[in-house]
């Protein structure tokens, strides 16, 4: 459960241009770009851009014969190098144009233990796949996949979502997509990367953070002993970001932004972002509080984003938070979650 306790935080107000209070959304836009800028020189690290081509081979029709399911395989150039990604498209065969979730996995496989494709087929949208690690490995190896390709010093995390943003580029060139919804999900570190995406890639309708915890959509102040810490984090795995992050490790409260930066980022567009009950490590209340102190980005746009102390539903605010019972997983139940706000959106857009 939520304990209000953990709520209360001292959290400067970033919301801030020139000194002054941002109330406006022309003075917002300026601080969304200086943000961006921010999020990468000072956590994640800059995003590659790189020349690569595209070719696909049919797997033909598939989940009993309610799918159309096509392999496709980007190969990008730099440094004199080349490495290829394979993702996987799978839509369904009946529609004209697809709705599509964009999702960074832990396996290469489809359908998978986090990837129920035939049920999200089932629910009316397609599913756009690749494996991470495919992309770069999850190590401090920075010579193999993508990262032989770049020669500046960046994080892991950027480069996933650069992938993810490139698939949405390939997503953008085909008839049977509705590209106006393109949703992203991701599990975890792929949750953090998913929120890193949507933050620079203002094509992405939605955007599910499935219990992202540090670094993704909680807090990165006043953690508990509990929960996982700047400086747990970046023991574990430093090369999910750049090198500059290391100055605030021993100290969060020097840093620039927090986490609901990132979020507010992601305004007016939809945000879910899920938590589990069990998952006390991924900071439940410090991704409440970023939701919620997220939410004056969505005013600027006319928007209500969350507020953890509203008095009205919240089912119909432009982010949404949901904790469910389990521990740290990306279930079906999450999927549910997901694909059930996708839908809302996209019958409330065509009412
Ligand atoms: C945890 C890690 C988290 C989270 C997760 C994962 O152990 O501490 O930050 O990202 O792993 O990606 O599986």
């Amino acid at each position: 459960m939520i304990n209000s306790k953990y709520l209360k935080r001292e959290i400067p107000n970033f919301f801030v241009l020139d000194g002054k209070s941002i109330e406006d959304k022309d003075s917002w836009e300026i601080k969304r770009n200086e943000l961006k800028r921010l999020f990468l020189a000072e956590e994640y690290g800059e995003r590659p851009s790189l020349a690569y081509s595209v070719t696909s081979e049919e797997q033909g029709i598939n989940f009993a014969g309610k799918a159309r399911w096509e392999s496709v395989f980007f190969k990008f150039e730099g440094n004199g190098e080349s490495h290829t990604v394979r993702c996987e498209l799978v839509l369904p065969r009946v529609k004209m144009k697809s709705p599509v979730f964009v999702f960074a996995n832990f396996s290469p496989s489809v359908p998978d233990k986090y990837l129920p494709t035939e049920e999200i087929i089932d629910s009316g949208f397609g599913v756009f796949s690749f494996y991470y690690e495919d992309v770069t490995k999850d190590n401090n190896d920075f010579t193999d996949g993508l990262c032989k390709l770049i020669s500046f010093e960046t994080g892991k995390i950027s480069i996933w979502s650069y992938m993810a943003s490139t698939c949405m580029d390939y997503l953008c060139t085909r008839d049977d997509v509705d590209k106006s919804n393109v949703a992203i999900v991701g599990h975890s570190r792929l949750g953090k990367t998913a929120l890193l995406t949507s933050a620079l890639d203002e094509r992405f309708k939605l955007t599910c953070a499935n219990e992202s915890g540090c670094c993704g959509a909680s807090i990165s102040r006043d953690k508990r002993k509990e929960n996982e810490s700047l400086e747990d984090i970046t023991r574990v795995f430093p090369q999910w970001f750049c090198k500059s992050f290391s100055k605030y490790i021993s100290a969060p409260n020097s840093l620039p932004f927090d986490q609901h930066m990132l979020l507010a980022l992601i305004a007016p567009r939809y945000l879910v972002v899920g938590g589990a009950l069990e998952d006390v490590w991924a900071d439940n209340e410090g991704q409440l509080l970023a939701c919620s102190l997220s939410a004056k980005a969505w005013s600027f746009y006319g928007k209500r984003g969350l507020s953890y102390d509203a008095k009205e539903d919240n089912q119909s605010a432009g982010v949404a938070f949901y904790m469910r019972e389990g521990s740290h997983f990306m279930s079906r139940f999450d999927w549910q979650v997901y694909m059930r706000k996708f839908r809302e959106i996209i019958e409330e857009e065509q009412r």
